[in-house]
């Protein structure tokens, strides 16, 4: 398992690169251009110049998260050509400086979705909350005023140059049933596959978050069963995804160890959090102890190392805690707690499998 751990990029995070460095056994940055519009051409001088900022902090850039998929992608619009095209010059151009794996998500307007980003809990900590009933209730305007409100720094998925066309998304979505959006999938990745096979790059699709339709808009990547559709769809080792135990785990009815054990072949990057979920189906995040929230952390990295998981894995998001100004979920000190539980996890099924841990077979 090689750990990587998001970062913005230079002027749009609160972490920098030196921090993430001195977090024990991280060696990748997991990494995107956040100022380039989903359906664009990544700029090389740009994608250098990252390569060039993390190589100096002594961090790989092997695994990128997001390039995103334009809208049009999504709708099944004939326009989608031309943002494919893109797509693939972008893969091409990743390939040139390395890129391994990219995390990508397929789901109409929103990338996830939460009610409240800085819920307080009993400890004074603060964390990403999601109330059910509100999603239900709510005017999806009114929610995104509030969202913009709430946070200085822009949010994956939460551009506001996507977020000035709300309306017009919502009417364009109107007759895209999920049906029609596993087609638009399809066509995307018998497009972009062969493409990123070609040059040894593993495409990695994020679940939805949460994974259930929201405002009546379709999403397909919710559990197991998809899952196997998904990987069918296109059947390639570059055709992947990113398990997120935290998008999975917002609905208790997905068994994540069962996922892991039968698409073991086909999960080049691991979202690794965990999230308590309530009777009335409202969740909140929390620290990735496993006895602090509804998933299985513990059992997760087991099963990962049963199957001898050698992609990336990161922490997802973390709790804001010890008064930390950071961007919402993406703070440094709830993520590296997160990253030596995943170790520490990591290191005793080591043990337990009688493995060597730097040249010692420890406790035998
Ligand atoms: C949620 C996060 C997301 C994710 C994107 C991937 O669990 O990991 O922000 O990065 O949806 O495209
Ligand atoms: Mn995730």
């Amino acid at each position: 398992m090689k750990m990587g751990f998001r970062w913005f990029g230079e002027g749009n995070d609160t972490v920098t690169l030196r921090q993430i460095r001195q977090i024990p056994g991280v060696t990748d940055i997991v990494w995107s251009l956040h100022d380039v519009p989903a359906g664009e051409e990544w700029p090389m001088e740009k994608i250098e110049a990252v390569r060039d900022q993390a190589a100096a902090a002594g961090l790989n850039i092997d695994v990128v998260e997001s390039v995103n998929v334009h809208e049009d992608i999504k709708l099944g619009l004939p326009t989608r050509d031309r943002y494919i095209e893109n797509y693939k010059r972008t893969i091409e151009k990743l390939a040139k400086v390395g890129v391994k794996v990219i995390c990508y998500n397929f789901m109409p307007v929103f990338d996830w979705l939460r009610t409240d980003l800085f819920k307080a809990a009993d400890d004074g900590s603060t964390a990403l909350f999601y109330e059910k009933s509100k999603i239900a209730d709510i005017d999806p305007f009114e929610l995104v005023r509030r969202i913009n409100e709430n946070s200085a720094l822009t949010m994956p998925g939460w551009e506001p140059e996507r977020l000035a066309h709300l309306k017009a998304l919502f009417e364009a979505y109107r007759g895209v049933t999920e049906d029609r959006l596993w087609e638009h999938l399809g066509y995307f990745l018998n497009e972009i596959i062969p493409v990123a096979a070609r040059c040894g790059i593993k495409m990695a699709i994020h679940p939805d978050d949460p994974p259930w339709p929201v405002f009546g808009l379709p999403r397909i990547i919710t559990g197991q069963a998809n899952l196997r559709r998904f990987l069918k769809l296109h059947d390639s080792p570059y055709n992947g995804i990113t398990l997120c135990s935290g998008s999975f785990g917002a609905n208790p009815d997905n068994d994540i160890i069962a996922m892991i054990h039968e698409f073991k072949d086909r999960i080049p990057f691991a979202h690794i959090r965990n999230v308590k979920v309530f009777p009335n189906g409202d969740f909140i995040e929390t620290s990735h102890r496993t006895e602090d929230g509804t998933v299985d952390i513990a059992g997760i990295v087991r099963a990962y190392h049963e199957i001898g998981f050698d992609g990336y894995a990161r922490p997802d998001h973390g709790r804001h805690i010890w008064d930390e100004r950071c961007r919402p979920g993406y703070g440094l000190y709830d993520r590296a707690l997160g990253i030596m539980y995943l170790w520490g996890l990591w290191d005793a099924c080591r043990l337990a499998a009688g493995e060597d841990i730097r040249g010692k077979k420890v406790g035998s």
